[in-house]
């Protein structure tokens, strides 16, 4: 029996990880058998660590995304098989990927047929992010060859779900829906809110269907790879210790504030900071995001008591110097672990923008 395939793709912070956790637990409900794959170019993945904590099996394909290391998607499939045999695999990929229709849906429909049942592409926006980069407001946002991505991944999209519909009122998103369908025809154009839940099923409801059978979009990877080389990516894992208890919430939230500043003072624009932090002692997690150099850091959970030692995951992507990142991310630590008497080590880090994508397979026809 062939297991169904679904990819969530869309832009850096437009809220994937979060809508695929939700997907997650729809399908199980249904008594269906879930299991998750995310990718990123690096290690130590704050959306592992995220889906990890809800309790699904998921394998993460790390360093290369899903078009470059298309033998390891299916095999982290295979692995899932083995374990907990999923009926439905949820695949998030890198959020600065595009072309995904080629180089992964069409592949593994050829070639994989029988094993796989590939449901449409869905591309998810942040609503804010969007408005700015179709003109419809003014503010930061990318330079143009990161612009080209975005526009492609909307391109290629059989559905575009503008989530986060609970930031809009009804003037914006309508209008933010009139501009998306003005520009992508081809895409069926959903509004929905993963974290509130809003008008989730039917755009769940919609994944039932087939991929759409067309060509693939044109994509220039000479632009695309120049796009994604200004996006400087910083993981970094650090182990933190107290001799006294402290606020890991009031900790994370204050880290955040001072790499968003530094940030700013750069003029890098932020496409994701998203850190995590895990104590020791329990299975409680704090996590804190920002998708905007002009946004605002949010707290997704916090932790329900003081913590003395524990480790702090944060992966940046913003469009930088991955250098000057990693510099902006270590003072910030370091000033927010001295006020906080905190020690503070990094144990494992990675910084460098991610390399010229090249595509295992690239079918232009389904
Ligand atoms: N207000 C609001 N925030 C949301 C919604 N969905 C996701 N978010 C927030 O958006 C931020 C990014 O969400 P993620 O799910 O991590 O986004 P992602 O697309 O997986 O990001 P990358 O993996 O970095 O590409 C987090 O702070 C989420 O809590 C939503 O429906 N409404
Ligand atoms: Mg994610």
């Amino acid at each position: 029996m062939s297991a169904d395939y679904v990819m969530v793709g869309g832009f850096l912070g437009a809220g994937k990880t979060t809508a695929l956790l939700r997907l997650a637990e729809h399908f199980s409900a249904q008594g269906r058998r879930v299991g998750l794959i995310t990718n990123d170019q690096s290690q130590g993945l704050v959306d592992t660590s995220m889906v990890n904590a809800s309790g699904f099996p998921v394998e993460e394909i790390t360093g290369g995304c899903f078009c470059c290391r298309f033998n390891s998607l299916t095999e982290a499939a295979d692995r899932l098989t083995q374990d907990s045999q999923p009926d439905v695999f949820l695949a998030e990929p890198v959020g600065s990927c595009t072309d995904l229709r080629a180089t992964v849906q069409y592949p593994l429909r050829r070639l994989y047929g029988d094993d796989y049942r590939v449901a449409p592409l869905s591309v998810l926006v942040d609503p804010v992010r969007a408005e700015r980069m179709l003109g419809l407001a003014t503010g930061r946002t990318f330079s143009p060859k990161v612009q080209y991505i975005y526009e492609k991944q909307l391109e290629e999209a059989d559905i575009i779900v503008v989530n986060k519909r609970d930031l809009l009122d009804d003037e914006r998103r309508g209008a933010l829906e009139a501009a998306l369908k003005t520009r992508y025809p081809q895409a069926e154009i959903m509004s929905a809110s993963a974290r509130t839940g809003a008008n989730l099923d039917s755009w769940f409801g919609r994944l039932s269907g087939q991929l759409t059978s067309r060509p693939a979009i044109d994509v220039d990877y000479d632009m695309y790879a120049e796009g994604e080389a200004l996006l400087g990516w910083l993981n970094a894992t650090c182990r933190l210790t107290s001799a006294a208890p402290f606020d890991g919430n009031q900790f994370l939230q204050r880290l955040a504030d001072r790499t968003q500043l530094a940030l700013a003072a750069k003029g890098f624009e932020v496409a994701h900071l998203k850190m995590t932090l895990s104590p020791d002692e329990g299975a409680d997690l704090a996590v804190r995001n920002l998708v905007r150099t002009e946004g605002k850091s949010e707290s997704i959970h916090r932790l329900a008591d003081q913590m003395t030692n524990g480790e702090l995951i944060i992966n940046l992507r913003a469009e930088g110097d991955p250098d000057e990142l990693r510099g902006i991310a270590v003072s910030s630590l370091e000033a927010t672990a001295q006020a906080d008497r905190v020690a503070a080590t990094i144990e494992h880090s990675e910084h460098f923008r991610p390399g010229r994508p090249v595509p295992t397979h690239r079918l232009t026809t389904p």
